[in-house]
């Protein structure tokens, strides 16, 4: 079968692609597990933001894709539907299948009628969508294939969930790299790849998918895989590599092992970018920093999520960021572990939430005085409720969502209020504070890529900037004016593809709790 996988153009405020343009590791998955007799291409289109609907015809025109298949997150549902529209409109009678976070956790917004979807994946992908590609390929019936709703002339059935695949023993083959047909991965300049260690998280926080989307358990990739797999990445020219890890900080030990795995195998010319929790970081950081920087880890995303201990409660994130002395909290860790990274010469992005319920302008003010003292590049996010997360069922609760229209759930539109505060001013605090943020890491960037910083920092600089004008930068416009008119401009940049979305605003929008997506088997989890 001929298969066209494509992931979605829109992107966040955080990652501009200029500077950022990084595969679906997802995509490379799916491809490297099919059965190999199928023809698969895969196309992420963030490498052709400017282009997109040109480029969607002409993959459907020269690839002939009798099945294409889309991975969504929330934000990207409103361009996915345009996709799919837009490939219906070249190829009738082509299959669509969505997957990916959204269709996973929220798939009655994919089941209309006028949208065309013949089957959803839920959950993890690789095995349910080989067996789906083999079931259309020997005509054989759907319905044994768990993971899955798939459209027959009743309407939308569904399988029984497909348990977590506990990847540790082999079961899933490694991604293949080699399908994908556009070029111009990037992260600052150097050829960007992502690769998974180990899937899954043991912890809760209420504002993460991940839980909802497999349960509470952690899988380890054999090191051996993982290894082949950062060097097929780097033979193919990755001299950045992502490790997509959900967190890989829960089984320290097997981190440090990978860090000299990596040195022993000689792929420490490598940059690395991690994402971790604090806590084990500044407890295990003495061991644990020296090595991750002679392995080559350069920026590691730390999810502090907030620094005030009511806020972390209702985040659930308490634990995950406690300092801990003989087994009790003595603190918060999020300082130590910025500084021992920081003391390591590793580059810190802090993952912050800031918009909670009880929310002051002083609370978030505290918040961006931390990320202002101890943050390299500010990752701050609003608290979003993305489908079937605890946190979303509290915000609705309180009727404290504000914001339906899920394109706008790119976590840096603040989409609900506080008890204390509009949703537009939560924003307005964030957005003012986190510019100033990022053009103080422009010199360590010039220094470590200076050739990308030469060439585009002036683009950068006028991504992070942007409303802006000379008369503000005077002061003869209030900072007020310039927000609105970014708050205009990212409006535009929403409107990725030239093309209808064939639901509008009519239908499956809005944050929709789900039932989980898979199967919660618990092999393999990590005592908290
Ligand atoms: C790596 C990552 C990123 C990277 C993206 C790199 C890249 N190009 O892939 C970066 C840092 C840039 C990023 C940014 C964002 N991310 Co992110 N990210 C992740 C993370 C940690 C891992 C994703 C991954 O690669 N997993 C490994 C692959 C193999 O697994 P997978 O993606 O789940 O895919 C499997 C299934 O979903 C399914 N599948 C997926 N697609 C498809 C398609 C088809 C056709 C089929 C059949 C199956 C299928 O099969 C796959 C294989 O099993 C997740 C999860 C997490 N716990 O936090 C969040 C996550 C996906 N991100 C999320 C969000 C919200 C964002 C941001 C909007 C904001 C943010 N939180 O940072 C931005 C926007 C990104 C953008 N497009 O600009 C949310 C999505 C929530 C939702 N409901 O949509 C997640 C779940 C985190 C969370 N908050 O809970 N992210
Ligand atoms: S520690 Fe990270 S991956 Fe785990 S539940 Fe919390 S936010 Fe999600």
């Amino acid at each position: 079968m001929r298969i066209l996988l494509l992931s979605m153009p829109d992107s966040f405020e955080h990652t501009p692609t200029v500077a950022v343009r990084m595969p679906n590791g997802a995509l490379a998955s799916l491809a490297g597990n099919l059965d190999p007799h199928h023809r698969v291409a895969i196309a992420d289109l963030v490498l052709a933001q400017a282009s997109v609907r040109r480029t969607v015809e002409r993959l459907v025109r020269d690839l002939q894709p009798e099945l294409v298949g889309l991975s969504v997150m929330t934000f990207q549902r409103g361009t996915a539907r345009r996709i799919i529209s837009l490939v219906r409109s070249i190829a009738p009678g082509v299959r669509i299948v969505v997957g990916g976070y959204d269709p996973s956790l929220a798939p009655r917004a994919w089941t209309h009628h006028e949208l065309g979807v013949d089957a959803i994946v839920r959950g993890e992908g690789e095995l349910t969508f080989r067996e789906l590609v083999r079931a259309l390929d020997e005509r054989t019936p759907l319905d044994r294939v768990p993971g899955l709703w798939f459209r027959d002339v009743h309407g939308f059935q569904q399988t029984a969930p497909r348990p977590v695949t506990a990847v540790e023993n082999g079961t899933l083959r490694p991604p293949n790299r080699a399908a994908r047909v556009l070029t111009g991965y990037t992260m600052m300049g150097r050829d960007v790849d992502v690769v998974e260690t180990s899937r899954g998280c043991t912890f809760d926080c209420s504002f993460c998918s991940i839980i909802e989307m497999r349960g509470r358990n952690f899988h380890r990739f054999p090191m051996e895989r993982v290894i082949d797999d950062i060097r097929d990445a780097r033979d193919r020219g990755a001299r950045a590599i992502f490790i997509v890890d959900d967190n890989i900080t829960l089984d320290v030990a097997r981190f440090k092992a990978l860090c000299q795995a990596i040195i022993d195998a000689g792929l420490d010319d490598v940059d690395y970018m991690v994402q971790g929790m604090t806590s084990p970081i500044a407890t295990h950081g003495p061991e644990l920093a020296p090595l991750m920087r002679r392995a080559g880890f350069r920026y590691v995303f730390l999810g502090i999520e907030n620094i005030l201990d009511e806020d972390l409660g209702f985040l659930k994130a308490a634990a995950k960021n406690s300092q801990r002395e003989q087994g009790r909290r003595v603190g918060n860790a999020s300082t130590a572990a910025v500084e021992i990274l920081r003391k390591h010469g590793m580059f810190v992005i802090g993952g912050l939430i800031v918009g909670n319920p009880g929310d002051t302008s002083e609370a978030i003010e505290a918040n961006l005085e931390f990320a202002r003292k101890y943050v390299d590049w500010p990752y701050i996010q609003h608290p979003t409720p993305y489908p079937g997360t605890p946190m979303t069922r509290d915000f609705v609760e309180r009727g404290l969502v504000v914001n339906r229209r899920v394109e706008e759930y790119d976590g840096t539109t603040a989409v609900t209020r506080s008890t204390h505060l509009t949703a537009e001013e939560i924003e307005f605090m964030r957005w003012k504070a986190e510019r100033w943020m990022k053009l103080r890491h422009f010199p360590m960037a010039l220094r470590h890529d200076p050739r990308f910083v030469l060439r585009h920092g002036r683009q950068m600089v006028a991504h992070t900037f942007r409303g802006s004008t000379w008369r503000s930068l005077i002061g003869l416009e209030s900072a007020r004016t310039v927000f609105g008119r970014y708050r205009a401009l990212r409006a535009r940049e929403r409107e990725y593809v030239d093309w209808p979305d064939p639901l509008a605003d009519t239908a499956g929008n809005g944050p929709v709790a789900s039932a989980p997506a898979q199967v919660h088997v618990t092999v393999g989890q990590v005592p908290r």
